[in-house]
Order: C-alpha cells, then structure tokens, then sequence
C-alpha cells in the first residue's frame, strides 16, 4: 500500500478525473485494469448496477476475461431509479477503483468491464436491446429485495402500481420506460424472442432465499397474469435462472474514502467502491448457453447452491440486522462497533447457535461453526465503516429472506424462537424509535428508509401495548406468522427486554 504522504502531489491544482486517457498514467501501487473497457463486447446485462455489483460481480467478471482472455463477458449496466451511475461512470469510460480495506491495510484496484450504463427511465429501449442481442448470453441482477415486487408466499405483487405499468407496456407493445426492473427483463426477453436471438441465463444475486427459483416462478406467474403465456412458454425452454450466493460487504462509498482513494491514485474517481478484502460467490451450475469462466476467477459452481445460501442468509445476514438495530438503539454507528459491544456479540451468537444452527442442514465442505465465526471476525473489521443505518434499511423486506425462514422453521417443531424473536423486537423498537423522530446518530436524526415506511410508521404509533401484534399482523411481511401466539409473546418479551415503553 502507497501511504499517504509518498502520494501523488494532488495539492497544486484540481486533481485530473479517471478515465481511460488518465489512467495510462498510473502509479505502480495500484493495480490496474488489464482492459479498455470500450474494448470489450457486451456478454453480459446487469440490471441494478449498484456498488455492490462493482465490488463484486464486476471483480468476478474481469479476472474471469484476464484468466481467460476472452474479451466477450463486457457489461451494460441499468441502473435503478437514479442517473447516479451513469455520471459516475461515463466520464470514466466505466473505469472506477475498488478500495479494500481492513484494518492492517487498504489497496487500490481498479475495475474496466462496463461497456455503458443506461438509465432506465430515458434509455429503456436500448436495455431492451442488448438483452436481445445474440451476442449477449447472461442478465444479472442486484436490484435489491424490494426491486422483485414480492407479495408474501413468493408470487408477484400485482398491486404494485409500477408492476402493472410495466405489464401494461408489454401487453400493449408501446415503449414506455419500464418503472421496475422486472418489467426491464420482460421487455429484454420479449424482444430477444421476437428476435430469436437464442438461449439466455438470467441470474439473481440477491439476497433472496431460493433466489434463481424465486425469479424463475416471478416470471412466469407475472407473464401469465400479464396474459403473456406464449413468451411464458419460450422462457420455460430458453431461460434458465441459476441460483447463487453472493458475499462481500460494500459500505456506502464515503468522501474520506474518495480522500484515500485520490492520495492513492493520484486521480478523482466518482464511480469509487469500497469493499471488504473477503469475497464469495457460488452459482448453480445451470446456465442457458455460454458464460464467462468465473471460476477462473475463484467462483465456486455446484449442483445446489441452496444449504450456501440459507446458511449465508440465517447466519450473516441475520447476524448482520440484529447488530444494525440494536446497535444504532444503542447510539452505535457502526456494525465493527456493535459487535465489539459484548451484549450484542451475546445476542448475536445466541441467535445463530439457538435458533439458526438447528434449522440449517450439512453444508458441504463447510464447518457452520466457523462460518459463523469468520462471519463476526469480518463485521469485526473496524476499517470499511459499514454503518449501522445502511444495513437497517428495508427491514420489512429483508428479515423476510433472512430470519423469518428461521422463524417458520422453529415454530414448526415445536420450538420458540427467543433470539430471532429478539431481533423482530429490536426492528420494531427500530423504527419506532425512528418514526417519533428520536434516534440520532453522528449527530443527525435518522430517518425510515423502507419500501413501506407508511405502514410500519402507523404500527410503530400508538401504545406499547398491543405494539407487537400490529407488527405481526401485518401480513405483507409476516404472511401467516402474525398468528402465532409464542411468536407474539416472545417479540412481546424481546420488546420488554429492550425496554421499550
Ligand atoms: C447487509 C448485506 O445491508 C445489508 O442488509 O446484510 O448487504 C451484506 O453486507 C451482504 O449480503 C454481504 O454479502
């Protein structure tokens, strides 16, 4: 790593901004990216291109095309419901670093395989393209769990005005901009069968339980309901939706880490992600046609990837929600900081040893136990800066995929779920706290970011009593569970604990 003082002299003027001219450029100490991204083909489309999907699917993606050479796997990139990416990237010619860190050191790489990025809302029809392009064979997806529209039992929420829309659109064969990124997909894989450009693979790497399945049923129930059976059926035969499970953790990029990354590369970087050195990621060996050979790259393939992914989702990021909203109850901003807090490390390895472990089956080659330790050893890492309010974001979709599956699964043996029960109460005590306008951290009130923060504000309103079964009973997120008693007692008890009055 190049410190901070043998850096660049960045003082004299307005530093130069990355781009695929500047960075010819660069110094020795920060890797560079082996391609010209306007080089490459489009292989491959991602709808959501977030910062996760530049920290980890990008990286896959690039040593994959290294390893192998192939210069075929490029990506364009849809981004969701801002043009954010598309002035951070353009400029750039899609070149952006990734900046590692752990608490020894920080490194610098940087990452060129985005052969555009499209914004949605002003360039549907040119998403709607490539995905139709015979020389494209995969779409990803990191849209987030709100970004699939599910109702609760995994089938598509067709109240979704935004979901309509974008039915109608297809029904109706008009380009209107598609609003969600399901309807992006179905316009792409409209066209592609039009066009029979040939077999595609279409892969979740959300945090979905059962995410390829999931997507897979989302889209042929939607396109049913849509009245669109002909293009459901040439899915069923062309379109495949490996599963996956996707780790690495990518705080939200902050100005002190563009500080760092600048004295590292000399270079203003608008498009810089941050990331934590650990990566992972195992896809369900069932693609349509070609993909890139991410394997090269340290990606596993396997059968079933499904005891991957529940263990990844009960363990770290169930783990990683109890410490986000009893952390930032306790005034901490930080996961790091709330997992060196005693009680909630106490809290979080009762959860995983009480009431995940005994829901979870052999993992091949995995030892759960230390998986769950490596997992509090990474939130432990002090230098990303992960803060707590990122991770509580959406808690009415996320606990859905990450602890309600454990949840269901105690209850039906019989079991009650103390641990994930406290978790439920330190979300609810969450956002009630933060709908009366009450918790600040770093100074600054925090706010409810949530896809239905209406609904969780009028629950989290009103008497403590009675606080509980208003959560539970709303069955967008708790689907049949709001019935049961122990559950109810036991939030009820988690609430008591919390001391929230
Ligand atoms: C986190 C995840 O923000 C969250 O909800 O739990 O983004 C987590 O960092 C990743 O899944 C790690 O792979």
């Amino acid at each position: 790593m190049r410190s901070r003082r043998e850096g660049p002299d960045v003082t004299a003027g307005a530093p130069l901004r990355l781009s695929a001219a500047t960075a010819r450029r660069l110094a020795g100490q920060v890797e560079p990216a082996p391609f010209d991204p306007r080089e490459l083909t489009t292989g491959i489309v991602h709808l959501g291109i977030g910062a996760f999907h530049r920290a980890h699917q990008a990286v896959y993606t690039q040593d994959a095309m290294a390893a192998t050479g192939d210069s075929g796997w490029g990506v364009l990139g849809a981004t969701q419901r801002s043009r954010g990416v598309v002035d951070q990237l353009v400029p750039q010619q899609g070149l952006y670093g990734v900046l590692t860190k752990d608490a020894a050191a920080s490194s610098l790489r940087l990452v060129g395989v985005h052969t555009g990025v499209a914004f949605p809302r002003d360039e549907t029809p040119r998403v709607v393209a490539a995905i139709a392009a015979p020389s494209t064979h995969v779409v990803t997806l990191t849209v987030t769990e709100k970004g699939y529209r599910l109702a609760p039992g995994g089938g598509p929420d067709l109240t979704d005005p935004d979901l309509a829309a974008d039915l109608a659109t297809l029904g109706s064969g008009d380009d209107a901009p598609a609003r969600t990124p399901l309807g992006l997909l179905f316009l792409g894989l409209a066209a592609r069968h039009r066009g029979d450009a040939g077999p595609l693979s279409v892969v979740s790497c959300d945090n979905l339980a059962s995410n390829g399945h999931v997507l897979a049923a989302l889209v042929a129930r939607t396109l049913d309901a849509g009245g669109r059976s002909d293009l459901a059926s040439w899915v069923a035969t062309s379109v495949t939706f490996p599963a996956t499970m996707v780790d690495r953790i990518v705080p939200a990029t902050t100005p002190e880490h563009r500080a760092e990354a600048l004295a590292l590369l000399g270079l203003r970087d608008e498009g810089l992600v941050v990331a934590e050195p650990f990566g992972q990621w195992v896809l369900e060996d069932a693609f349509a046609g070609p993909r890139p050979v991410w394997e090269r790259a340290g990606a596993t393939f396997t059968g079933d990837v499904e005891p991957f992914e529940r263990a990844k989702l009960r363990i770290l990021n169930a783990v990683h929600s109890t410490l986000a909203y009893r952390g930032a109850l306790r005034g901490l901003t930080t996961i790091a900081d709330a997992v060196a807090d005693p009680d909630l490390l106490a809290a979080s390895r009762a959860l995983v040893d009480q009431d995940v472990l005994p829901t979870l089956e052999a993992v091949p080659g995995v030892d759960l136990a230390q998986y769950r330790d490596s997992v509090l050893a990474r939130m432990a890492n002090p230098a990303t800066g992960h803060t707590t309010v990122q991770v509580a974001s959406d808690g009415s979709v996320k606990l859905p995929q990450r602890l309600l599956g454990t949840v269901r699964d105690r209850l039906a043996v019989g079991a009650v779920p103390h641990a994930a029960s406290a978790t439920i109460a330190a979300w609810i005590a969450y956002v009630r706290s933060v709908t009366a306008g009450s918790l600040v951290l770093d100074g600054r009130v925090v706010t409810l970011d949530d896809p239905r923060a209406d609904v969780l504000a009028a629950a989290a309103a009103g008497p403590v009593d009675g606080l509980a079964d208003r959560f539970l009973r709303l069955s967008d997120v708790f689907g049949d569970l709001g019935g049961s008693r122990e559950l109810r007692d036991a939030v009820a008890a988690g609430l008591r604990d919390l001391g929230v009055r």
